[in-house]
């Protein structure tokens, strides 16, 4: 019996990738609604640290997203925050975290996201971010613009142009660790008397998009997986802003986010508040 060839890498519709990844976000999103109870979400385990938790709806979800992305593109690969990784022979793999923001998720604070991106060894090309909560929904496919979904309408994002930095709303976060939290709040005691204020969303996820629709002036956080930031830093891009690391690509050890004109002097700043 022959099996068919799996797609080569220039064969991604980028357009049916996207409403693939809508598809499995909407499954997703509908899950996490229907299960979520009353009050606290019970925790199943933590993993880094006690705080670094893990609910069964994560789990629930994780898995409800890689049965529709992989029923329609079998040959994928599939990088997920909860279980174990898929390797595939497509030359595309999905980048998913099922809950971005589990702690906002576990109490209730309404800022909690699917974050499905498709990305091949040359980077992205689709990004989807929905915050559960609201249903407002973020997307982008590489080199052809980002947007902001709701129940009203969908707009085109552009980054608006950046205040002075010391004017600057700024988005950040920190680590399950502790070790890696008193660093962190140590830099932010830097940081936050030179600039207008911060933001703790909670989501990285969410602080990227919150840069791609003006929400946020600037991102900065170390720490995050690719699964946190994957969609989201596509979309704060194809909205015009400048998603870096320390040394050119964004990473483990940094993620910034910011409109090009503030980027340098933002990294600069950074660097110098000793994240
Ligand atoms: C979260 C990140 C957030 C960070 C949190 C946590 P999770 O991801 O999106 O930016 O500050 O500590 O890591 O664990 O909710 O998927």
């Amino acid at each position: 019996m022959s099996t068919a060839e799996p797609p080569s890498d220039s064969s991604h519709d980028a357009q049916a990738l996207l409403a693939l990844a809508r598809r499995a976000s909407d499954v997703a999103v509908e899950l996490i609604r229907q299960r979520r109870p009353p009050g606290r979400v019970p925790v199943q385990r933590t993993k880094s640290s006690p705080t670094d938790v893990v609910t069964a709806i994560d789990q629930a979800s994780e898995r409800a997203i890689r049965a529709v992305l992989l029923a329609e593109r079998p040959h994928d690969g599939f990088v997920g925050e909860e279980d174990d990784s898929v390797v595939g022979t497509s030359g595309l793999e999905w980048v998913v975290d099922p809950i971005d923001g589990t702690v906002n998720f576990v109490y209730g604070i309404p800022a909690y996201a699917v974050s499905i991106a498709a990305r091949t060894t040359t980077g992205s090309i689709v990004g989807l971010v929905t915050n559960v909560a609201s249903g407002v929904q973020w997307s982008a496919i590489a080199g052809q613009g980002a947007w902001r979904r709701d129940s009203v309408d969908e707009i085109r994002l552009t980054v608006p142009p950046p205040p002075e930095i010391s004017e600057m709303l700024v988005g950040t976060g920190f680590g399950y660790r502790r070790t890696r939290r008193e660093h962190q709040a140590i830099a932010v005691g830097h940081l936050l008397p030179q600039i207008r204020d911060i933001r703790r969303i909670g989501a990285a996820s969410l602080d990227l998009c919150a840069v791609a629709d003006g929400g946020l002036d600037a991102y900065v956080e170390q720490g995050l997986s690719p699964w946190d930031y994957a969609a989201g830093a596509l979309i704060a891009v194809e909205a015009g802003a400048v998603v870096q690391g320390l040394y050119g690509q964004p990473d483990e050890r940094l993620v910034i986010a910011s409109h090009p004109a503030a980027a340098r002097e933002f990294l600069e700043l950074v660097v110098a508040c000793g994240f």
